[in-house]
């Protein structure tokens, strides 16, 4: 229990701040169970509260702890100490912060010293508590488990949009790829010879994936728009072998759609800035990229100059996968296809669409997708409905044909991804997967989209948040079983503590009658309409079961909300239903497999057929590792390969297969968390908004796992640690003792009973004494007393003396 006396120090809530530091000046019982405190802050002000003890503030930690480097070892485990120390490392500098087995990244946007070849070999062969927090202690942890027993690791990277994600994920990577190191090699001259292929081709995939899958958005100039799960492959001796990638739901929309202050994908700027004027004009493209529908929606490109840059190392990267120059033209084809499809003029007689025969765009594009332009034009202005007596031909809207010719986009950009993911894995895996077979076991990176809630979300945000509810739930049992064990292992006595689950979030969401079970039934329906699939879902979820995670919104209408583990979200339901579709009319689909460009029909044939065929059964050569379990393809022919799917699987339905595939990955392994938090909105170097970071730390579960550990013994100290800290507590009569290495358990029982902590608030297990919150604060105190006053009567001893 926490208790209050004058000089108890506090957390004061404020507004700006978030706490400020405050003491207590008096405590009184104001009634039976209640209490008065005043309180007076750093500014001598004062402030009265009064309430029931567990309403009252939070108590502060000794200054001590104040800027710990690993939170588990705060005595007072409360959000604004949290915080505090957070935001006091950051303050010197210090980005990384342990909170028990999660290591905590602030982004300092601005290059930072830490990354040099020097620092990568500090701390290789190094434990986690030797050095400085650092990412590389991470990923040397992952490496070292990883050698013991050859068991799968992942290294979950997670964070909201800007926060740091994949640039931490890309350092993690190159120190555990890096051959250079002399726990894998010896031999220092290996350090000259500089990257070996394995690892060139690991970074290759990079500026390959960043280029196709991230673009400029209003939260991050480089925003990733899929998600990734990257394997690095070992062989027996632990040399790294290969490396594989799984992507998922790359975000499709920005392919035809950009607000004003975001861009499309950075690959058509690159495009545009970098191809040589004579190949620009072979694809009826321009430097000048504002020509195109596609592109000037958006906001400016930064720096064009970087573009160009961009663009000559991300061809390079495509050589290094061995994509060659023939394919790479292949490519760079289909993405000019797509802007002048783009810019397809369609216009409207009366109530029906029209487009020019003579369309430049059209012929253009169709040039490049090798389909026939009189196809293509039919079936953008027409509809064909097949009834079971009849087949009906209907015409569309101009915004129908709009909408119709914005699919094929997005749907050959999608496939188009797929296929270079696959590309690249190809490389990554070896020729004929040889480099794959050889591997035993791997350290995977997970680079997903954090949590996110703008003003309006979408079917998009829906997806990020329902594959976050499942990594906390992962997570949340994780952590949740890893201290049990340690109870378990010191044989200390512990009731198994139920904690406060976010399953009922994710059956809402995953359920048989949930949320995507009812959008899926309503995607299938022709007359289908968000409107309906609302009704649906209020009829089906808004109960008194789910009272707690499904709400009907009182101030939008067309919308539901979801209590998620780290906030309620509002979704709104306009768009779902075609964003989970996602379908492109049979008719275009057969133009585009039967087209005479032999690359688009093997970009399709990858991305919708032989994916999913190897799903269900897997080849040997070309790319699935037999040993290694895959954390799934994300095949838009579907992912779970049940046999042939006679529906086209729906988008949500995939991504949760996906996911599910994923988790149950994710649960082979052993698992290691990097949380990244972005201390202010702007981008600042250095600038830290507490209450902005004090959301992410609610977001990321970092105080949800503090609750699950405050349920038990928070604070675990070895015997000799804590006798070395605390026996200067005990009376010697003739100064301590020299002690032995059997006598610290006795002698740790000897403080406790010095410090009359009640036998309620620790525990003694075989190696190690646990404690409760709060007794750690107690002991510093006394600790602290009692060094003040020897050293008091040092001063005086020497005064008398002189
Ligand atoms: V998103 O969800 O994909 O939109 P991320 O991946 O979390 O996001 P990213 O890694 O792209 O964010 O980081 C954003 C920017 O922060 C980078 O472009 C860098 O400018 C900056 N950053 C991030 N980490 C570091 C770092 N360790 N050192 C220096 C950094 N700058
Ligand atoms: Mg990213």
């Amino acid at each position: 229990m926490t208790t209050y006396s004058p000089g108890s120090r506090v957390w004061l809530e404020d507004s700006q701040e978030g706490w400020i530091p405050a003491e207590v000046a008096s405590c009184t019982k104001a009634s039976a169970d209640t209490f008065t405190l005043v309180l007076t802050d750093g500014d001598g002000k004062e402030t009265t509260v009064t309430g029931a003890r567990d309403s009252l503030p939070h108590l502060r930690n000794p200054e001590l702890l104040e800027s710990a480097d690993d939170l588990a070892t705060l005595s007072h485990l409360n959000e604004p100490s949290i915080l505090h120390a957070v935001q006091t490392r950051y303050a010197q500098r210090k980005i990384y912060t342990y909170s028990g087995i999660v290591l905590l990244a602030v982004n300092p946007f601005e290059a930072v010293p830490m990354y040099t070849p020097e620092i990568v070999q500090q701390y290789i062969g190094r434990t986690k508590g030797e050095l400085e927090p650092h990412l590389f202690a991470i990923a040397e942890d992952a490496y070292a488990a990883m050698a013991l027993d050859g068991k799968g690791q992942t290294i979950i990277v997670s964070g909201e949009s800007g926060a740091g994600k994949t640039e931490s994920a890309k350092l993690v990577m190159r120190f555990i790829a890096a051959p250079k190191s002399p726990r894998i090699n010896s031999d220092m001259n290996s350090f000259v010879d500089g990257a070996s292929q394995v690892e060139q081709q690991i970074q290759a995939t990079n500026p390959i994936l960043e280029a196709f899958g991230n673009a400029k958005t209003t939260r991050n100039d480089n925003s990733s728009r899929f998600g990734k799960y990257i394997q690095l492959l070992f062989d027996t001796n632990r040399q790294i072998v290969g490396a594989r990638v799984r992507t998922y739901l790359l975000e499709r929309s920005r392919l035809s759609y950009q607000t004003q202050t975001e861009r499309n994908y950075h690959i058509f700027y690159q495009l545009c800035a970098g191809l040589p004027a004579d190949e620009l004009k072979e694809l009826g493209l321009d430097a000048d990229y504002s020509k195109f529908h596609y592109l000037n929606q958006g906001g400016p490109s930064s720096t064009e100059l970087s573009d160009r840059d961009k663009f000559h190392a991300m061809r390079d990267a495509l050589g290094i996968v061995g994509i060659d120059a023939a394919k790479q033209t292949s490519i760079f084809q289909l993405l000019a296809a797509l802007l002048h499809l783009g810019n397809i003029g369609v216009t409207q007689t009366r109530s029906d669409a029209v487009i020019e025969d003579d369309d430049p765009s059209m012929l253009h594009a169709m040039q490049y997708l090798g389909v026939d332009a009189t196809e293509f034009k039919k079936w953008t202005i027409k509809k064909q409905i097949i009834t079971r007596s009849d087949k009906i031909v209907t015409t569309l809207t101009a915004p129908q044909a709009v909408g119709v010719r914005d699919s094929i986009a997005r749907f050959v950009y999608a496939c188009l991804f797929e296929w270079l993911v696959t590309a690249v894995n190809e490389s990554l895996t070896g020729k004929y997967g040889d480099a794959a077979s050889r591997a035993e076991t791997y350290v995977g990176v997970l680079d997903i989209y954090g949590f996110e809630h703008f003003d309006k979300n979408s079917f998009e945000q829906f997806c990020i948040n329902y594959a976050n509810e499942k990594l906390q739930h992962e997570f949340n049992t994780y952590v949740f079983k890893l201290a049990q064990e340690d109870y378990v292992k010191e044989k200390i006595n512990w009731t198994f503590i139920d904690f406060d689950d976010n399953q009922p979030a994710i059956d809402l969401m995953e359920g048989k009658l949930g949320i995507l079970a009812l959008l899926d039934e309503e995607s299938r329906l022709p007359l289908g309409s968000d409107a309906s699939f609302l009704q649906k879902l209020n009829t089906q979820l808004d109960k008194p079961a789910n009272k707690a995670v499904y709400k009907m919104p009182k101030f939008a209408n067309a919308a539901f909300t979801i209590a998620h583990y780290a906030l309620d979200v509002t979704y709104a339901v306009d768009g779902f239903l075609e964003k989970n579709r996602d379908t492109v009319p049979e008719e275009h689909l057969t133009l585009l497999t039967s087209s005479n460009n032999a690359f688009l029909r093997e970009v399709l044939d990858t991305a919708l057929h032989r994916v999913s065929a190897e799903a269900a059964d897997p080849p040997s050569p070309g790319g699935v590792v037999s040993k290694i379990p895959d954390p799934g393809r994300t095949s838009l022919a579907g992912t779970t390969g049940r046999g042939s799917s006679v529906k086209k699987p729906t988008l949500g339905s995939i991504f949760k297969g996906s996911l599910g595939t994923l988790m149950d990955m994710l649960r082979m392994t052993n698992v290691h968390y990097i949380r990244c938090l972005k201390p202010n909105q702007h981008k600042m170097a250095w600038e830290f908004s507490p209450l902005q970071v004090l959301a992410q730390l609610r977001a990321a579960g970092v105080l949800e796992t503090i609750r699950i550990s405050t349920a038990g013994y928070p604070s675990r100290w070895t015997f000799e640690d804590f006798a070395r800290r605390y026996y200067i507590l005990i009376h010697w009569r003739e100064g301590p003792p020299l002690i032995k290495r059997e006598q610290f358990k006795r002698l740790c029982v000897l403080v406790v009973q010095k410090a009359a902590i009640d036998k309620s608030r620790y525990q003694m297990g075989e190696t190690k004494l646990f404690l409760r919150t709060g007794v750690l604060a107690t002991l510093e105190n006394l600790r602290s007393a009692k060094l003040s006053a020897v050293q008091f009567m040092q001063t005086n001893m020497r005064r008398l003396i002189a």
